[in-house]
């Protein structure tokens, strides 16, 4: 790595210390697999709880300003006192989710399903999570269906898109504002033959009918194996239609593990094409989220783990030197071009990681300085009887 300018690094420090990550309500609470939920000592045990340990994290990492509430497994009687709450620990509630999966009406689809009555049921929850929105004050309406049908022949593939798109106007429609429609894809599961909204390009084709305020999200554990991820960063980037991220890491499937961790190099790479876009800052509408469970690791702690794991690839992925690579792109140096960007992912950022949360006023080592804290401990004793998060269950 080449000594960096002092512009430069001024440049790098301040864009590291304006990024912006959301975390999950759901996150915090206890999970598991099919197999097992192993209950922790500490977890929260209702909505409140949840934002307190966000904020919590916040504190630590001064990036995560913001926590995402899933309905109904957040549901409280009054939004705007959780939101006051949420002010008053320091930070405020994000993109709300919706959940149109755990109802045994769903069973043959929620929005997408044959019988209107279940469709206008299901349509009704997008629509009262608008109206969440407009109490928490959140801008983003996260949507994931898990829509689709198990055998050849069981539904009409073409007539199901048919009531996705009406589903999806009726919602759009209900947006005010700068409120946005963020639909998540995901290639399979719980659907097995074939599911609704399976890829980026579906996705995306919905979102270009709907208009301006309906946006792709990618999740980055929902493809494939080999799926380059950064292609369609780049190109949704490119055609104004990426929404943001649900970050995680996965080995299998959608396994919902911390972001950066089997795969450091797959998150530098996207975060490449983001700082290339200028897509990082959050005047450009992506939002950074965590979409994460923490199964058998303490969760706080992990995900003050997985914020450093983005901040990380963000800081290697400024750490490009754009000019050198452009250069050795248009000249065909394909060695050098990749010896470029290899030469910023191979840096070791944490000191000027360190640097910049000095510079924040917090402590350079926000996992040793929360294990010090005494948090953990603390919420263990006074929490009894944790919540699930609501998978496992
Ligand atoms: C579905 O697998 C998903 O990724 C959606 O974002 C859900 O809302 C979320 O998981 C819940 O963890
Ligand atoms: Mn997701
Ligand atoms: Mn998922």
């Amino acid at each position: 790595m080449t000594e960096i300018d002092p512009t430069t690094r001024r440049r790098i420090v301040d864009a590291l210390r304006e990024q912006r990550i959301e975390t999950p309500s759901w996150g915090y609470g206890n999970s598991g697999t099919r197999f097992r939920v192993f209950p922790q000592p500490g977890v929260p045990r209702d909505p409140y709880e949840k934002v307190a340990d966000a904020a919590t994290v916040h504190r630590f990492t001064g990036v995560t300003p913001t926590v995402a509430l899933h309905i109904p497994w957040d549901r409280v009687d009054d939004y705007a006192a959780l939101a006051g709450y949420a002010a008053e620990q320091g930070i405020a509630l994000g993109t709300i989710n919706a959940n149109v999966f755990q109802d045994d009406d769903y069973k043959l689809g929620s929005v997408t399903n044959p019988d209107p009555a279940v469709r206008r049921k299901a349509i009704g929850h997008l629509v009262e999570c608008i109206d969440i929105m407009d109490a928490t004050g959140s801008r983003d309406l996260k949507l994931w269906f898990s829509d689709g049908t198990n055998y050849p022949g069981q539904d009409s593939v073409r007539e199901r898109q048919d009531r996705l798109a009406d589903a999806l106007r009726q919602t759009y429609d209900r947006l005010t504002g700068e409120q946005r429609l963020l639909l998540e894809y995901k290639l399979f599961e719980p659907a097995f033959y074939m599911t609704d909204v399976p890829d980026w390009g579906t996705a995306y084709a919905h979102c270009l009918d709907l208009g301006e305020r309906a946006r792709v999200v990618i999740d980055t554990g929902h493809h494939a194996p080999g799926t380059n991820i950064e292609f369609i960063v780049a190109f949704l980037l490119r055609a104004g239609k990426l929404g943001g991220f649900d970050f995680n890491s996965r080995f299998y499937a959608d396994d919902d593990l911390m972001v950066g961790s089997a795969d450091p190099f797959q998150l530098f790479r996207i975060m490449h094409e983001i700082v290339l876009s200028d897509a990082l800052g959050p005047r450009h509408g992506v939002a950074f989220m965590l979409d994460q469970c923490h199964n058998i690791e303490p969760k706080v702690q992990a995900v003050i783990r997985s914020v450093l794991n983005v901040q990380e690839a963000t800081a290697k992925a400024l750490l490009v030197d754009v000019a050198a690579l452009t250069a050795a792109q248009r000249s065909g140096d394909v060695l050098e071009a990749n010896a470029v960007l290899m030469d910023a992912y191979n840096t070791d950022v944490r000191p000027l990681l360190r640097e910049v949360r000095a510079e924040m006023g917090l402590d350079p080592d926000p996992v040793a300085a929360y294990k010090r804290s005494g948090h953990l401990e603390r919420v263990s004793a006074e929490r009894v009887g944790g919540d699930q998060a609501g998978w496992g269950a």
